[in-house]
């Protein structure tokens, strides 16, 4: 067998990071002791769990879903990541319950998937396109995976491997679903960590498999639809998915041979995931096809395709992409899973590439829509990322769909490997968040410790704790204008050392050695290329890494009535409720006289100077009813 390229850059395990800073460690001591508990509660009231006893019968309630095991997956996966540093005797034991029930469920042949185990049995791999059994695998495995290095357990390791060999049979020539692959991705990123864990080569090839057969010809879930004389699981939703053939390709990516693919199309997280399995695979097979496949999808993401807050995936009739620059804000749906797939993914790009620009987008999208996600109390989602709202929106318990809370559970439980990496004599600081970490180079361990305020202020001083050789890389974002940076108390060039979007300083580092990096945190305005109709006239506001919105209450103005004169100053505040970092300025606002009343007025409302408060979108919706927009109209002037 031909030997594996090396990989460019490694992620950094978690149990090598601690996140000891003021702003990520209590929101992820929130998630771990409000949200993994709540979600647990939800999981059981739902059914999920129960459902894994396959004891449902037909006129029961609580029907299992075709992807309640994704959920409980997740669930799984966040609560194993937290006892990387939090040994927890009981959620321990809840793991080890949870998985008992997952044991339980999984048939002698190694088959597990409840639907189609008690609500449709005998159809097993007949849908394919609909039915996500493997993507319910996937994130069966990415539990897996996360659960065995938490505890060193195998317990789920060898369920995923049982079905995984009963898979490799059904998807290989002879099987019943041979050439199939599955319509929501999920599954290949998760056979690439399975790989990553187990070294055993038969997983990258499966994922590999899976990857190259998808959008070749003839058109697997077509002839499959054929095969099986109906149209499927989710007929319902789309009843004229057979007229509208290329459309629904494209919603599961699957119009193309992936290595044809160069516009990002249909659902928004099956896409992120598939291109994350195309970065990993990349990276791993050195396979420069899937590598300017994924150059070209992210440049038709980033600049045409990408809300500013770092949002994806406009279209709600498809939770998915519209056209180019089609970034609608009064029907953004932005689902949280799409951004947390756009940080999965730019994550690995990194990776595979070694740029900081894709760190800069990993860390829009977590600090914004990813964030938003969950709200402060860290009990209630947005299944939706709206770029503006006049009160209808605001965050829930759970959801019919719950594809969301677990996610968010999961991603940041473990932010720790998406904030530095490692690859030849380098260590790569990517997101700013401080603790320590400790890398393994040829030389030997390094360990470095980062102190920062981010995002709230914008110095990063990173130690370094052992004496070694090697090249420290620090991301400079691109929106840093200005960033300066020290060695040793010693200015440093920036321009001259900023090489791919990191600042690399090569040299024989002594222990307590020091770079600190000055990353000018401003408020600034933002237009949109005119291509995009929908910001015609409005501006928006960004702070570093933070977009902002106004977000207005009780008897405030609208929001929608704002107008930022393009003489607003702004001025860095800080919101106590909230506990965040604001921007204020003056902004114009209608006033409408007391007796203003008809569909149509021919006297107009007055314009008042008022004061705003600017806050970042993440924390937007934690206050009760409000109104929301993150492009506020601009006018000459806000003074009165
Ligand atoms: O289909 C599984 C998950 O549920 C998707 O990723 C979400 O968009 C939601 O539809
Ligand atoms: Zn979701």
């Amino acid at each position: 067998m031909t030997p594996l390229p090396t990989v460019p850059l490694s992620a950094v395990p978690l149990s090598a990071v601690t996140i000891t800073d003021e702003f990520w460690a209590p929101r992820r001591e929130v998630v771990r002791t409000r949200t993994i508990p709540q979600q647990y509660r939800q999981l059981a009231e739902a059914g999920h769990l129960d459902a894994l006893r396959l004891d449902w019968k037909p006129g029961d309630d609580k029907e299992p879903h075709i992807f309640w095991e994704s959920d409980v997956a997740k669930w799984i996966e966040a609560a194993s990541n937290t006892l990387v540093h939090h040994p927890d005797p009981h959620l321990d034991a809840a793991l080890d319950q949870v998985i008992g029930l997952v044991a339980g469920a999984q048939g002698d042949d190694g088959y597990l998937n409840v639907h189609f185990t008690v609500v449709k049995p005998g159809l097993r791999f007949t849908d394919l396109r609909d039915a996500h059994e493997l993507y319910c695998l996937g994130h069966l495995v990415e539990a897996a995976v996360a659960h065995h290095r938490a505890t060193g357990k195998t317990s789920l390791l060898d369920i995923v491997l049982g079905y995984l060999e009963l898979v490799r049979r059904e998807f290989g020539e002879g099987g019943v679903a041979a050439h199939g692959y599955d319509g929501h991705e999920e599954i290949e990123l998760a056979l690439v960590k399975l790989f990553d864990l187990t070294g055993d080569r038969t997983h990258l090839d499966l994922a590999a498999q899976f990857v190259n057969d998808r959008g070749t010809k003839p058109f697997f879930f077509e002839d499959e639809a054929r095969r099986r004389g109906d149209d499927g699981f989710f007929a319902r939703y789309f009843p004229r998915r057979p007229e509208e053939a290329e459309r629904h390709r494209q919603y599961s990516q699957s119009h193309l041979p992936v290595r044809e693919q160069d516009e990002a199309v249909g659902h928004s997280v099956r896409a992120m995931y598939l291109y994350s399995a195309m970065a990993d695979l990349a990276a791993r097979l050195g396979d420069d096809g899937l590598r300017a496949a994924c150059e070209r999808l992210w440049t038709s993401v980033v600049d045409r395709k990408m809300y500013v807050t770092g949002g994806i995936g406009a279209d709600a009739s498809i939770e998915g992409f519209r056209g180019d620059h089609e970034l609608p804000n009064d029907a953004s749906y932005n689902e949280t899973c799409a951004s947390i797939g756009l940080v999965m993914w730019a994550w690995r790009m990194g990776l595979l590439t070694g740029e900081g620009r894709y760190g800069d987008v990993a860390e829009l999208a977590l600090h914004n829509t990813v964030l938003a996600g969950a709200s402060s109390d860290g009990t209630h989602y947005f299944y939706g990322n709206p770029m503006q709202s006049d009160g209808e929106h605001a965050r829930q318990e759970w959801f019919g769909v719950a594809c969301c809370p677990p996610n968010y559970a999961r991603l940041l439980t473990s932010l720790e490997s998406y904030a530095f990496a490692t690859g030849g004599d380098e260590v790569v600081v990517t997101l700013f968040i401080g603790g320590e970490v400790r890398v393994d180079l040829d030389e030997g361990p390094v360990r470095l410790s980062v102190e920062t305020r981010y995002p709230w202020e914008g110095q990063v001083r990173v130690r370094v704790e052992d004496a070694a050789r090697f090249t420290l890389a620090v991301r400079v974002p691109a929106w840093a204008n200005g960033a300066t940076a020290t060695v040793n108390g010693e200015r440093i060039d920036v321009d001259a050392l900023v090489d791919r979007g990191y600042l690399r300083v090569h040299r024989d580092w002594a222990a307590g050695d020091e770079l600190v990096l000055e990353l000018p945190l401003v408020a600034e305005r933002l237009w949109a290329d005119p291509a995009v109709s929908a910001d015609t006239g409005l501006v928006a506001v960004r702070r570093g890494p933070l977009v902002l919105c106004a977000e207005m209450r009780g008897d405030e103005p609208a929001a929608g009535s704002l107008v930022l004169g393009r003489d607003a100053l702004f001025t860095d505040g800080w919101d106590d409720e909230l506990d965040v970092a604001v921007v204020e300025a003056t902004a114009m606002a209608d006033h409408w006289p007391e007796d203003a009343d008809g569909l149509y007025r021919v006297t107009g409302p007055d314009q008042v100077a008022i004061q705003v408060r600017l806050v970042p979108y993440f924390a937007w919706g934690n206050r009760g009813p409000s109104s929301m927009r993150v492009w506020l109209r601009e006018g000459p002037s806000s003074r009165a």
